[in-house]
């Protein structure tokens, strides 16, 4: 692999952006090599991170290679960001970011397709395609709009201004700010204990969530009571509904102790 590395630990995949000469700037070939990982993370893992080598996240699309592109190669790379996107976002596995440094333009549309994004403390997030002459086309639209709000992000989008880490916790655009260098370390851990989630809790909560967040009041409401009572009846439910009432499971922990 040419773009990226990947390791296991038990069953975490462990993704590592690793174009750091270019700030791990997203190429075509990059896009390429990411679709054919996530490919091999979805039949391996039961979770996965993704981070970035070097003294950045994701420094977002290979500008010297858009800049040789006509208008309609254009479409056809945007939309095959969405393509890749989407096999994270509404893939088979929950995956975490964990992010540092630059975490722009693309960088942060790769980090908006992910399900839980943890920045440490040297984490900056700016959309600077409104001083590119550019727009956003790698899902920010829809995602990182979802996660900050449409009025942060044309903020964002016409100052061309960068937010700190925790500026973007408190914009909803991350979950969790650790101390500088350890956020590999607790979005592995984080991953690791997703992966004890039954597989069809996982499932509804990366599908149907963000759909019923879509829906209606009334037509979310109908859609949950139908997830609710297809996973409550599954054996893996029943087997860890028992294990509970038996004393076998773990309390629900008070975050004070
Ligand atoms: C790049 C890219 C890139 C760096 N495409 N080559 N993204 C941006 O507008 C962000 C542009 N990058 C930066 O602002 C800075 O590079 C960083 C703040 C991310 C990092 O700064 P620094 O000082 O650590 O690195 P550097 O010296 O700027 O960059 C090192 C090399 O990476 C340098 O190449 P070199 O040949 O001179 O060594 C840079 O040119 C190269 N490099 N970023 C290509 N993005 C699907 S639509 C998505 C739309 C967008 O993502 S637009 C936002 C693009």
């Amino acid at each position: 692999m040419k773009y990226l590395t990947l390791e296991f630990d038990g069953n975490v995949a462990i993704v590592g952006l690793n174009r750091p000469e270019k700030r791990n700037a997203i190429s075509d070939a990059f896009i390429e090599e990411l679709d054919t990982v996530i490919t091999e993370v979805n039949a391996k893992a039961k979770a996965a991170v993704i981070f970035g080598h070097g003294p950045h996240f994701c420094a977002g699309l290979d500008l010297a290679e858009h800049v040789k592109k006509t208008p309609f190669e254009g479409v056809h790379g945007s939309r095959r960001w969405h393509e890749v996107f989407a096999r994270i976002q509404r893939g088979k596995l929950p995956w975490f970011g964990a992010l540092h440094g630059a975490v722009v333009g693309g960088g942060l549309e790769l980090a908006s397709s992910l399900h839980v994004r943890v920045a440490d403390a040297t984490a900056f997030f700016a959309l600077p395609e409104g001083q590119r002459g550019i727009f956003v086309g790698g899902g920010a639209s829809v995602r990182t709009a979802r996660l900050m709000g449409v009025s942060r992000m044309t903020d964002l989008m016409l100052t061309g201004r960068s937010i700190d880490a925790d500026t973007a916790e408190r914009w909803n655009t991350v979950n969790y700010v650790v101390p500088a260098g350890e956020a590999l370390a607790k979005a592995v851990a984080l991953a690791k204990h997703a992966a004890t989630n039954a597989e069809i809790s996982t499932y509804a909560i990366l599908h149907a969530l963000p759909r019923i967040n879509d829906m209606a009041t009334e037509d979310g409401l109908f859609v949950e009571s139908f997830i609710a009572s297809f996973t409550a009846t599954s054996p893996e439910a029943e087997e860890r509904l028992n294990a509970f009432l038996s004393k076998r499971a773990g309390k629900v922990t008070n975050p004070n102790g």
